[in-house]
């Protein structure tokens, strides 16, 4: 899965065309994607190819998803009932609960030979055992595997598959599985259920947070205003009682400002700590349950660790202790990355994707290091599937999506949402 990262992350999504006015409308998420699991298994190739002209007049009302071979897995969508299966091999729609409808057309119809290659007798099994008319699957669940049956025997074996609404009209499919390949819909909730988890707010350019009650395509938003345009936003626990709110560093005099609520408000605390133009950072640096600031000096890729907070404009003093860490022009970010309790500092480089981290606040080598994203993402650590571990999330403003993993390496994204134009994104438990 590794090397296809940077492909599906560069995809752009396209425009989903209008739907038919009614309920169907309420089943898609934001830009009018259906939530799904890719239904092939890869190596594959996706196609735009909903509307071509074919033989007859007629109009290809479905996506053709070009597989490598006969014989790779095709999964249901999503969950629903098996509504029909063609009388010639090997053909399979499925009736999801709210209506809409996926077919899964030229499945498998050959043989297999023992070196692993197939024959192109039409004598084999394209369909999956226990899958009938009235079978109910899950999504993601096998359901049958490629082939080229039907009308495309003898062509490359490919997977047609077809999206339509509760009306029976075919909706273009292919934004819903860029979608589905790039984690844009979540097959199972991304924070169990009893879990903490963090979320995020994103930080926009005229000082305001919109602050998600929860990582999932619909999310409640509470707005706030905190701080100046051109503060640089970061969060912690600042006093200790297990919520976290946002805090802001002004680069130009050191000033940091932190707010203890998530409200509109002026800071409740604030002091100086470093220079003009270092980077705040922010976490518990020694496990006593509470944040506080500490800064990264670019110009000495340094970092200066304090477990202490100021006050009353007042400068905050020494820092407990420095350490070198990082390349010229890296940016930090912090997280407790081996869950351990102790935040540690990690770097990214924007103009490469490039993610390195320590897990002690030590000069070192460093722990883990991975591309994760494009150049110009913005990176933030956050545990969001609640297990204790932060891992890499990133917003990316060119297309003003927010994508996340839940484990510190390259590959695809667990999880993508939509969020709009901000210019950057804090990670925090509410
Ligand atoms: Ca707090
Ligand atoms: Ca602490
Ligand atoms: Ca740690
Ligand atoms: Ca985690």
């Amino acid at each position: 899965m590794t090397r296809r990262l940077l492909f599906v992350l560069l995809i752009t999504l396209t425009a989903v065309p209008a739907l038919p006015a009614s309920d169907a409308e309420a089943q898609v998420g934001p830009d009018g994607i259906y939530p799904m699991v890719f239904p092939l298994a890869a190596p594959y190739r996706l196609t735009d190819s909903f509307g071509d002209a074919r033989p007859g007049g007629r109009s290809h009302e479905g996506v053709d998803i070009m597989a490598d071979a006969k014989g790779q897995e095709v999964y249901a969508a999503a969950p629903g009932t098996v509504r029909w299966i063609g009388s010639t091999c090997c053909y399979l729609a499925i009736e999801h609960d709210d209506g809409w409808e996926t077919r899964y057309i030229h499945l498998n119809n050959d043989t297999q030979n023992p070196d692993g290659t197939y024959s192109d007798d039409g004598l084999g099994e394209g369909i999956a055992d226990g899958i009938e008319v009235g079978t109910r699957v899950e999504a993601g669940q096998l359901i049958g595997w490629s082939g080229d049956s039907g009308n495309a025997e003898g062509s490359t074996p490919h997977l047609h598959f077809e999206l339509r609404d509760p009306n029976d009209v075919a909706v273009d499919p292919l934004p819903s599985l860029q979608a589905a390949e790039s984690g844009l819909t979540l097959a199972a909730p991304l924070c169990p259920e009893g879990q903490a988890c963090d979320t995020v707010a994103f930080h926009g350019s005229g000082g305001q947070f919109d602050l998600w009650a929860s990582l999932s395509l619909n999310p409640a938003i509470n707005s706030f205003l905190f701080g100046n345009p051109g503060d640089v936003a970061f969060s912690g626990d600042w006093d200790c009682d297990g919520v976290e709110s946002p805090g802001l560093y002004r680069r130009s005099d050191g000033y940091v400002y932190l707010r203890n609520s998530n409200t509109q408000g002026v800071a409740d605390l604030a002091f100086f700590f470093g220079d003009p133009g270092d980077y705040p950072l922010a976490g518990d640096f020694d496990n006593d349950g509470c944040d506080t600031v500490s800064i990264y000096r670019p110009a000495e890729q340094t970092f200066y660790v304090i477990n202490d907070l100021g006050s009353d404009d007042g400068g905050l003093g020494a820092a407990e202790y420095s350490f070198g860490f990082g390349n010229p022009g890296d940016k930090p970010f912090v997280g407790d990355f081996n869950n351990d309790g102790i935040d540690t500092v990690g770097l990214h480089r924007e103009s490469t994707g490039l993610v390195y981290f320590r897990d002690s606040n030590s000069t070192g080598v460093a722990d883990n290091e991975f591309i994760y994203g494009d150049p110009g993402d913005k990176i933030v650590a956050g545990d969001w599937d609640g297990d204790g571990d932060d891992s890499v999330g990133v917003y990316r403003p060119s297309a003003g999506e927010f994508f996340l993993k839940n484990d510190n390496t390259a590959g695809f994204a667990d999880a993508t949402f939509s969020a709009g134009d901000y210019i950057g994104v804090i990670a925090l438990l509410p």
